[in-house]
C-alpha cells in the first residue's frame, strides 16, 4: 500500500506526530504561561525539536529493531507526558526525581489518582496507536537503512536543531541552566523530555558528592566554628521577644542607598525612616547581602540557615534534600506555626520542595491569593494588595507564628503603574535606576499599610517585625548613573558598600532602639533572631553570630571570596581601608604576599575556609550525621 518514494520514513512521522502532539499539549493540557511570541515559538520549536532527537537514534538500528525503538519510545514518551499531565492536575507542577522518591507526595497522589485522571487521556495515545501499527504492518517500506553517513549526517542534523533550541532558550532566559530558576521555565525553554535529563544529571551531581561524606568533617568544622564564629556571651536582650510572633518581611530587590536619602528634595522611603527613628527599632546601617545565583532563594537559605548559598546554582535546587535545621523547624519545636506568603508560583526557586524540607508548615503561593490585571503588575501581585490580602490569613493564624513574606513589586524591571507612582522618577541614562525610586516608595507604602492594619488588628503587640532587602536591585551595569545619583565615583570598594541591605527588626514595646554600626550579613540572622525568642540551641552549627550579643567573628563573607571585616574591605583583588573608602594595596592574590602590610590576606584565607566549610556541610549533606537537640 505504501510506496517507499511517497512517504516519509516512520521515525519523521513518529517525531512529527509526536512533537505535535507535545506541543498541544504544552498549550492546552499544561498551564503554561507564555509572555510574548518567542517563548511561543520556543514553546513549539523545542516539542518537534526534542521528537526528531529522538527518533532519529532509532537509524541507528536494523529495520525490525529500528521499528521497535520507535513504537516503544512513543509509548514510554507518552507514559511520560501522561504522568507528568496527572501529578500536574494535582500540584500544577512537573515531576521532579527527588519527588518521585519522597513518600509524602506519591501518597497524596495515590488517594486521589482516580479524579485526576480524565476519559479523554485516552486520545493522547492516538499517536502511539497510528505508530504502533505502521510499524508493525510496514516494515519494509517505512524503515530506513542509511549508510553509515547518512546515519552521522542525520543525528547531526538533529543535535544541531537542538543546539538551535538551546541558544534560544539562553537567549530568552540567560543564565537558564546555570541558575535553573523554576521547572516551568525549563519545561517552557528546552522541553519536558530535556528537562528530566538535566533534572537527572543535577540530581546525580549531588547524589555522587553525597555518597562519599561520612560525618568526620563535621568534627573539623565544629571546632573551627567554636573557635572563630561564636561567642559564648549572651546578650542583654536575650529572650525580649519570647513567645513573640515574628513577622518577616523579605523585601525585593531593596539596597540601602534609599534609606534615609532624597530624590529632589523627597524622601525616597519616608516610613522606613521613621520606624529606624523609633525606641522599638534596631536598624543594622552595615548588613550585607551575601547572595549568589540563587538570589531571593539564597537570601531566605542564608537566614534560614546561617550557612552560605554555594558558588554556582541554586542550593534551593541542588540540595533541596539534604537535612537541614533551620529556623522554621527549631522555632516548631517551641510551638511556633511556620508559614510563607509570596504570591508567585510555588515551584519557583522549588519553594514548594525546599519549604517543606526547611520545616515550614504551610506556603500561602500565588492560589492563595486574588489575583487580577488590576492588582498586579510586572511579576505579580503588587505588595499592598499582598498584605491586605494576608491579613484574614494572619488573623486566623495559630499563635505564636513565624510568617515569611516576599515581595514582588520592587523587582527588575521595576515597573508601575501611573496611578501607584508617588514620587518622580530618576533622570538618568538608565531605566532601571530611574524607575527603582517608584516601586520602591510603593513598597515603602505597602509596608507603612501594612503596619496600620497589624495594629488595628492587634496583632502588632504580639510580634516582632523584621525588615530586610534580599539582595541589590541595581546591578553594576548601571554604576554611571547610580554615580550621579549618589554624586560619587563606584569605585569597587563603593560597588561593595552598595551590596548593603537594610535590616530592620522592630520590637513593640522595647524602647532601646538604636543604629547599629557594626558589620553584619544575612548569615547572622538565624542565631540574632532566636536570641531574641529567647532560643539557644546548644549545638546549634552555622557561621553567623548574634548580632546583639558579644561579637566574635569579624567579618563578613561574599560568595566569590570578597569580604567586609570591621577594618577592611576587600574587593576585585584589592584591600580597602573601610573608613576611609582608600585603596591599601592591589595586587591578584593578596594571600601570597608575606609583607607586614599585606593586611587583607590572612582574612582572605580565613574567609575561604569558612566558605569552603560550608559548602562541604551541603554537598556532603553532613548534618544527616549529626543530632540536634533544639531544646
Ligand atoms: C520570585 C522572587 C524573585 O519568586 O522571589 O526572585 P529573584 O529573581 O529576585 O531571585
Ligand atoms: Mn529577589
Amino acid at each position: 500500500m505504501f510506496q517507499k518514494r511517497f512517504t516519509l520514513p516512520l521515525y519523521q512521522i513518529a517525531a512529527l506526530l509526536f512533537g505535535l502532539k507535545t506541543y498541544i499539549m504544552y498549550r492546552f493540557m499544561f498551564n503554561i504561561s507564555l509572555d510574548n511570541t518567542m517563548q511561543e515559538f520556543i514553546l513549539f520549536i523545542n516539542a518537534i525539536v526534542s521528537a526528531i532527537l529522538f527518533f532519529t537514534l532509532s537509524v541507528w538500528f536494523k529495520e525490525r529493531r529500528q521499528m521497535k525503538f520507535i513504537r516503544y519510545g512513543a509509548l514510554i514518551g507518552t507514559l511520560i507526558l501522561f504522568f507528568n499531565l496527572v501529578f500536574y492536575r494535582n500540584f500544577n507542577d512537573f515531576i521532579t526525581i527527588p519527588v518521585l522518591f519522597q513518600g509524602s507526595n506519591a501518597a497524596d497522589l495515590g488517594s486521589s489518582i482516580l479524579t485526576l485522571i480524565k476519559w479523554t487521556d485516552v486520545l493522547l495515545f492516538t499517536d502511539v496507536v497510528i505508530i504502533w501499527y505502521l510499524s508493525k504492518k510496514h516494515v519494509q517500506t517505512l524503515s530506513v537503512q542509511h549508510l553509515r553517513k547518512g546515519k552521522i549526517a542525520a543525528t547531526a542534523f538533529a543535535i544541531a536543531l537542538l543546539a538551535g533550541n538551546f541558544v534560544l532558550a539562553e537567549i530568552e532566559r540567560p543564565q537558564l541552566f546555570q541558575r535553573s530558576f523554576d521547572r516551568e521555565y525549563l519545561v517552557k525553554n528546552i522541553g519536558l523530555f530535556n528537562y528530566h535529563i538535566y533534572d537527572a544529571v543535577l540530581n546525580s551531581k549531588a547524589q555522587t558528592k553525597r555518597v562519599f561524606a561520612d560525618g568526620n568533617e563535621l568534627t573539623e568544622i565544629k571546632d573551627y566554628i567554636n573557635e572563630n564564629v561564636k561567642s559564648n556571651e549572651q546578650s542583654d536582650l536575650f529572650g525580649i521577644a519570647k513567645g513573640k510572633n515574628v513577622i518577616f518581611i523579605s523585601v525585593e530587590s531593596f539596597q540601602s542607598f534609599v534609606i534615609n536619602n532624597e530624590l529632589y528634595g523627597e524622601e525616597v522611603t519616608p516610613f522606613l525612616n521613621e520606624l529606624i527613628k523609633e525606641d522599638s527599632s534596631l536598624y543594622f546601617e552595615n548588613f550585607y547581602n551575601q547572595v549568589a545565583q540563587g538570589r531571593t532563594s539564597d537570601s531566605e537559605f542564608l537566614v534560614e540557615n546561617s550557612l552560605y548559598p554555594l558558588p554556582s546554582g541554586a542550593v534551593f535546587f541542588t540540595n533541596a534534600q539534604n537535612e537541614y535545621n533551620a529556623m522554621p523547624e527549631i522555632l516548631g519545636d517551641y510551638g511556633y506555626y511556620s508559614s510563607v506568603l509570596h504570591a508567585n508560583n510555588k515551584s519557583f526557586w522549588n519553594r514548594d520542595i525546599m519549604y517543606k524540607n526547611l520545616g515550614y508548615d504551610y506556603f500561602y503561593g500565588e492560589e492563595a491569593f486574588e489575583v487580577t490585571e488590576e492588582n498586579s503588575i510586572g511579576w505579580g501581585l503588587k505588595d499592598k494588595p499582598l498584605f491586605e490580602q494576608s491579613m484574614k490569613y494572619l488573623q486566623s493564624m495559630e499563635q505564636p507564628f513565624y510568617t515569611k513574606f516576599i515581595t514582588l513589586t520592587n523587582h527588575f524591571p521595576f515597573e508601575l503603574d501611573e496611578e501607584d507612582a508617588t514620587i518622580e522618577r530618576y533622570d538618568s541614562n538608565s531605566n532601571t535606576l530611574n524607575n527603582y525610586f517608584q516601586t520602591i516608595r510603593y513598597t515603602d507604602e505597602a509596608i507603612k499599610q501594612f503596619f496600620d492594619q497589624l495594629k488595628a488588628s492587634g496583632l502588632y503587640e504580639d510580634s516582632i517585625i523584621v525588615i530586610m532587602g534580599d539582595h541589590f536591585g541595581i546591578s553594576e551595569n548601571h554604576n554611571q548613573a547610580m554615580s550621579q545619583y549618589l554624586g560619587k565615583e563606584i569605585t569597587p570598594y563603593e560597588q561593595t558598600q552598595l551590596q548593603r541591605v537594610p535590616f530592620i527588626i522592630n520590637i513593640p514595646g522595647y524602647d532601646g532602639g538604636k543604629v547599629i554600626s557594626d558589620i553584619a550579613g544575612q548569615i547572622d540572622v538565624k542565631p540574632t533572631l532566636l536570641n531574641l525568642l529567647g532560643i539557644q540551641p546548644q549545638n546549634n552549627l552555622g557561621f553567623g553570630i548574634d548580632l546583639l550579643g558579644k561579637q566574635k567573628e569579624d567579618f563578613v563573607a561574599f560568595r566569590n571570596g570578597e569580604f567586609v571585616s570591621d577594618d577592611y574591605v576587600y574587593s576585585s583583588g584589592t584591600c580597602y581601608d573601610r573608613q576611609t573608602g582608600e585603596a591599601l594595596e592591589s595586587q591578584s592574590d593578596v594571600s601570597t604576599q608575606e609583607k607586614p602590610s599585606n593586611v587583607c590576606g590572612p582574612i582572605k584565607k580565613q574567609v575561604e575556609k569558612e566558605l569552603s566549610y560550608s559548602d562541604e556541610i551541603i554537598y556532603g549533606d553532613l548534618f544527616r550525621f549529626y543530632n540536634f537537640e533544639n531544646k
